[in-house]
């Protein structure tokens, strides 16, 4: 099978190749679910420290806050292509005993990426450093729990999914047998079916798509979610042969075995084969129905809309024409005096319009302040040692 990706990817890079390739990757999962060694495995170098210990933590009344750290990798394939490879990682996540406030923040950090081109696009002058800091693919890992989805994960797919593609991964696949996996797997999607989770299950027109697309993207479908194993370390298994694997007892197991793990079919479909379709989804259709939204004034409230108009994994995500249509006033299916309304829902849409891009911008002003506070507090720091220094050096 892997034979079908290898050659459409070869299509897709060549297409790349012009452009030069920048890809957001955010990993979300509960700690020691795997994350950073996944991030490593992943750019076969150590990005981010790995905890072979779990943190302590004494105070049980404080919540554990998440944070969004951000790496840049730069990786380059065989060919020379270039990929800038940005990843953000959630320490933190999910480990509180109420994690609203988590997922909040990574939806903050999601619109306000969105937000950032909304308002780049509406500029006069464009910015030429403009960064696109856009999330193109969420991966969700999941513990191999043998029990499906957990609560949590529902939630974070409900509430998350229709902002990025959100790929759902089960971590340590090695800790179940393969009768085990096979069985979680299947657990997992008949709960992404019954509770309409909006994941990115691979979507194709179904008139554009060629054969290979076709029959790659089917073939991605069927293995959701995907299973990895993740290893820090590198061996040398004889003949100058290095892989990147696990010890054990009884053997050391190959992170990029295909028959025990996803990890390499994981790996090419988002450096590779899928690359591009994450970032064309990502800006036409889930940016165009927040961009949508947001201008037709409607702060889209997702957990709650979600719960209604998703039946099915193709729901949001699978062929264009079943994306839903962001609730755009409807005025011109009224009769006559509907030009009225339409003018009045007209300048409603302007006001919020309005109000909301000063909201905005009352908040990078605000961004705007703390950095420059953090800059004077560092250079008081800096003047500090300066000053240390001088006087070490004096009385010397
Ligand atoms: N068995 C097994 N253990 C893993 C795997 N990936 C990571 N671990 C281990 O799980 C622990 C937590 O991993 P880490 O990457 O630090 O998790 P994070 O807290 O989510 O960043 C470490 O001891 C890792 O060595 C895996 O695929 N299989
Ligand atoms: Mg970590």
């Amino acid at each position: 099978m892997s034979s079908i990706i290898e050659a459409s990817s070869a299509l897709r890079k060549r297409k790349n190749l012009k452009r030069g390739i920048n890809f957001t990757l955010m990993v979300v999962g509960q700690s020691g679910s795997g994350r950073s060694t996944f991030i490593n495995s992943l750019c076969g170098q150590q990005v981010v420290d790995t905890s072979t210990t779990v943190m302590l933590h004494t105070d049980t009344s404080t919540e554990i806050e998440v944070q969004l750290r951000e790496e840049t990798v730069e990786l380059e394939d065989e060919e020379g292509v270039k990929i800038q490879l940005n990843i953000i990682d959630t320490p933190g996540f999910g480990d509180s005993l109420d994690n609203s406030s988590c997922f909040e923040l990574i939806s903050d950090y999601i619109r306000h990426q969105y937000d950032e081109i909304l308002l780049e696009e509406s500029r006069v002058r464009r910015n030429p450093r403009f960064k696109d800091g856009r999330v193109h693919c969420c991966i969700y890992l999941i513990t191999p729990t043998g029990h499906g989805l957990r609560e949590m994960d529902v939630e974070y797919m409900k509430q998350l999914g229709p902002l990025v593609n959100i790929i759902p991964v089960i971590s340590k696949a090695d800790s179940l047998t393969q009768e085990e996996l096979k069985l979680n797997k299947k657990m997992i999607m008949e709960d992404i079916d019954r509770y309409g989770l909006p994941i990115y299950n691979f979507p194709f027109d179904e008139q554009d798509a060629n054969d290979d697309d076709y029959e790659t993207n089917t073939y991605l479908r069927s293995l959701l979610p995907f299973s990895i194993i993740g290893s820090n370390d590198v061996f040398d298994i004889g003949d100058g042969t290095i892989i990147r694997g696990r010890q054990y007892p009884w053997g050391i197991l190959d992170v990029e075995d295909a028959d025990i793990s996803d990890f390499v079919i994981l790996r090419n479909t988002l450096l590779i084969s899928h690359l591009s379709d994450l970032k064309e989804f990502t800006h036409e259709i889930l940016y165009e129905r927040y961009r949508t939204e947001a201008l037709s004034g409607d702060t889209p409230n997702y957990s709650k809309k979600n719960s209604n108009h998703t039946n099915g994994r193709n729901a949001h995500h699978g062929g264009n024409s079943a994306i839903a249509s962001p609730s755009v006033p409807q005025a011109h299916e009224r009769g006559e005096n509907a030009k009225q309304d339409t003018y009045t829902a007209r300048e409603e849409q302007i006001k919020l319009e309005e109000e909301r891009l000063k909201a905005f911008e009352e908040r990078v002003q605000q961004e705007l302040l703390m950095k420059r506070k953090e800059l004077l507090e560092r250079e008081n720091e800096l003047r500090q040692i300066e000053q240390r220094l001088e006087k070490e050096h004096l009385s010397q």
